[in-house]
């Protein structure tokens, strides 16, 4: 059959609630399991195009599945051009707005189009896109850590060649930070960067006082210290910081980024490939960076992800945190601290055994 030209036949959308290796504590509470949506593509040629979405709470679940039935079957018999997907679903929630979880849904909408794109003519996407597939230099990222009980897992960590590791702090007051980065950076020693993640808890000053007592222990970023919308707070902690602030997971779309840039709100990036606008946004903001010099990593969707920061001129870190290994076929492998985009299209394959096991 010809596949040069796929068209939209339906749209299937499955909750799972995946269990994860550990759970993730930050300032706000414990994330237990991985709350998904898997999305199917099918089109007339027999192409699927797939990809998943996390959903952060299970009670997204629902309504996710729901939006992306809904908006796929608007779609049906569209040829998978996802250029023009994006501008005509751009337009059809101009008025609404697409902050939340019809941007989610269109997200992953998005990254299930290119997967059938790079699927149908058996590449991998990084080289539908004009790249090479390469080993992305990994972190591995905790929540708030233990010290004692953790100590064995990141002891691993360093063993799998990470040179990177997260960790999440604002769970507490800054003793508590400090007690945790200063633990943490003793274990890893001097040469392993070491990020801390405040998930948005902070008002800027008191992110400014905590980042100024953590200045020692060689903090290689500090995350989303205040609210992601506050652009101009950013701004302002970074103005003084003498660690890198790194900022992005909850910017939408790529305006969201051009406004983020043009605020001067962060030194680095980390799309979210979920809230940036999938693949078609991705590559918008990659653009953004390479133009304005700042080093981008990714949030979550390692898999994907290595293929676009090999298509992504300041490639600077990939995330690996590990939501969807429960249901993947073929789940993201550690080759020196560092992960390779594989397979065709996005390279996502579902273990249905899985699937089954854990619908939500
Ligand atoms: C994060 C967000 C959502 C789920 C897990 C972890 C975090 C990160 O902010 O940067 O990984
Ligand atoms: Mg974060």
């Amino acid at each position: 059959m010809d596949k040069s030209n796929l068209t939209i036949r339906s749209v299937r959308a499955r909750a799972v609630d995946a269990p994860i290796s550990r759970p993730v504590k930050n300032a706000f509470g414990v994330i237990r399991s991985a709350p998904l949506v898997l999305i199917d593509v099918m089109t007339d040629q027999d192409v699927t195009g797939r990809s998943y979405i996390f959903g952060y709470a299970r009670l997204t679940l629902k309504p996710l599945v729901q939006l992306i039935s809904d908006i796929g079957a608007d779609l049906t018999g569209k040829p998978v051009a996802p250029f023009d997907l994006m501008a005509q679903m751009d337009a059809k929630f101009r008025l609404l707005g697409w902050q939340g979880l019809v941007g989610m849904a269109v997200s992953g909408l998005d990254m299930a189009f290119w997967d059938a794109l790079g699927q149908a003519v058996a590449q991998p996407l990084t080289a539908l896109l004009g790249g090479t597939p390469r080993p992305i230099r990994a972190y591995d990222s905790y929540g708030a850590v233990d010290p004692v009980a953790d100590e064995k897992d990141l002891r691993r960590s360093l063993d799998q060649g990470f040179r990177g590791i997260k960790i999440k702090g604002g769970d507490g007051d800054l003793a508590n930070d400090e007690r945790l980065v200063k633990a943490v950076r003793s274990l890893i020693g001097p040469d392993i960067a070491l990020m801390l993640d405040f998930n948005q808890s902070l008002d800027p000053s008191e992110a400014s006082r905590r980042i100024n007592r953590l200045a020692p222990y060689d903090l290689h970023w500090i995350e989303e210290p205040v609210a992601a919308e506050n652009l101009e707070g950013h701004a302002k902690v970074r103005e003084t910081s003498p660690i890198s602030i790194q900022s992005g997971e909850n910017w939408w779309f790529p305006r969201g980024f051009a406004e983020a840039i043009a605020s001067g709100a962060s030194d680095f990036i980390m799309p979210d490939l979920m809230k940036v606008g999938g693949v078609t946004g991705w590559l918008r903001v990659a653009g953004q960076a390479e133009a304005a010099s700042i080093p981008m990593s990714s949030h979550l969707f390692a898999e994907a992800s290595a293929h676009m920061l090999a298509v992504t001129p300041t490639a600077h870190w990939i995330e690996y945190l590990d939501l969807a290994r429960a249901i993947l076929a073929e789940p993201v492998e550690i080759v020196d601290g560092t992960i390779t985009a594989r397979g065709h299209g996005l390279g996502l394959s579902w273990d249905e055994a899985a699937v089954a096991k854990y619908l939500a």
